[in-house]
């Protein structure tokens, strides 16, 4: 018998592996755990039937010969499978997009794609099979949960192609909008009252990091959704909640919204992981204090020195700065010849006004580039300070649809930002 399983707590890109893969391997049995997500019980409560899959407890160990693991590579987040792990008969295929796994296994498929449904879509293509609308569904839930509908910076051209092939058979987005979108209840409203509540701010470095303690009488579904919720509304660049499950085990759970803060390398000292705006880290000992533990995530925002981009690393030096009286033909000589498309107006002390390009379009006699500089300058100019993120300056930039931003320290003009370094930056592009 051939056997499909995936992790623990299971999502949905978990289910829709296994159920991908019940269509690959013929005759297959998706075994899925008895712990899974609250909106993947919530479906599976009216579409279970439809699907060939059972709990862990209703499958004999001993009939299965062919081991299918999907969405995980680690032998300790399957349900019951601790059998099979010394049977040296089993033949074992593990499809995953996570990196790390102890599963030894005679053949994988392992991607860094968005979700590892993509990849086993990317297989049933090959095939040239088609699916129904339904199991189409149930791969869309699982594909668009776990790339946020395509959005997550994890997401590769290969979730995309699956989505585009799961549309052409007939997969419906409202099911998918249904489950994906799950109104909150009263226990997740009561946890963000207590969030709210409780909170405590220490400011790192510019930012603003929100800590709390909390006591969780049970399991609360979707916690890092209302840790996320939390975080928009207290308006802090990053928060972490130590959530006490019991007396030996906390759970510190890690949101960032900001570059200053890698979540990920704090709790990487916890032994969690996670990505630099999203992590989490399970920590068991006799006796876990989460004073202590936020004691420790305190000291660690701290220490943390994660030298990212500022300003000051991107800006353009040295400045070009002309005197207010400088006639505009002179000008517009000076930004030829330098290929720029804005100049300053005024001294490294005393910044007067600001002339681009798109200025020049006020001129409309001749005569008129003999005029000063300070005739057409713009006088109400934008700085910013060196240590700004990048992201910051390009909020600026486009809520005042400006393109230069001269970098002001202590009332001293040291450089100046353009759109072309904004741009050179996020894409990596090099300016002409
Ligand atoms: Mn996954």
């Amino acid at each position: 018998m051939i056997a499909v399983t995936t992790h623990k707590n299971t999502d949905f890109d978990g289910l829709a592996s296994v159920i991908a893969a019940t269509l690959l391997y013929p005759g297959a049995v998706g075994v899925v755990p008895k712990m899974v997500n609250k909106n993947v019980e919530q479906f599976l409560s009216t579409h279970k039937t439809a699907f060939n899959i059972v709990l862990p407890g209703e499958v004999n160990h001993d009939d299965i010969d062919t081991l299918v693991v999907v969405d995980t590579g680690s032998w300790k987040r399957l349900d019951r499978m601790e059998k099979l792990r010394t049977r040296t008969d089993l033949r074992i295929h593990v499809w995953d997009h996570h990196q790390q796994g102890d599963i030894a296994c005679h053949w994988h498929c392992l991607a860094t794609t968005g979700a590892t449904v993509s990849l086993l879509i990317r297989e049933i293509r090959r095939r040239k099979m088609t699916l129904s609308p339904l199991d189409s569904t149930v791969l869309l839930l699982g594909l668009y949960e776990d790339t946020g509908h395509l959005s997550y910076p994890s997401t590769t051209p290969l979730d995309a192609e699956a989505a585009a092939f799961l549309l052409n058979n007939g997969a419906d987005l409202n099911v998918a909008a249904f489950f994906l979108n799950p109104p909150y209840e009263e226990v997740q409203r009561d946890l963000l009252f207590d969030l709210l509540k409780n909170s405590e701010k220490i400011s790192h470095r510019k930012t603003t990091v929100g800590l709390n303690v909390i006591r969780l009488e049970k399991k609360v579904p979707m916690l890092s959704a209302i840790v996320n919720m939390y975080r928009n509304l207290i308006n802090c660049q990053a928060v972490f909640v130590i959530a006490v499950n019991d007396e030996t085990s906390c759970t510190i759970i890690g949101r960032s919204g900001s570059d200053r803060v890698d979540v990920a390398a704090v709790l990487r000292h916890f032994g969690g992981g996670g990505h630099p705006r999203a992590a989490s880290a399970t920590i068991r000992s006799d006796d876990c204090d989460p004073q202590q533990l936020k004691k420790q995530v305190i000291a660690r925002i701290r220490e943390s020195t994660t030298k990212r981009a500022t300003v000051f690393d991107l800006m353009s030096y040295p400045v070009t700065m002309v005197p207010a009286d400088t006639p505009m033909m002179e000008v517009r000589r000076i930004m030829e010849e330098k290929a720029i498309r804005g100049i300053l107006v005024g001294s490294e002390n005393t910044l007067e006004g600001i002339v681009v390009l798109w200025d020049f379009k006020k001129i409309r006699q001749e005569r008129q580039w003999q005029q000063p500089v300070k005739a057409f300058m713009i006088r109400q100019v934008a700085t910013i300070a060196p240590d700004m993120e990048p992201s910051e300056a390009v909020q600026l930039m486009i809520r005042k649809n400006i393109g230069h931003l001269p970098v002001a320290l202590e009332g001293k003009i040291i450089g100046i930002l353009t759109r072309t370094d904004i741009l050179t930056y996020f894409y990596d592009m090099l300016p002409e």
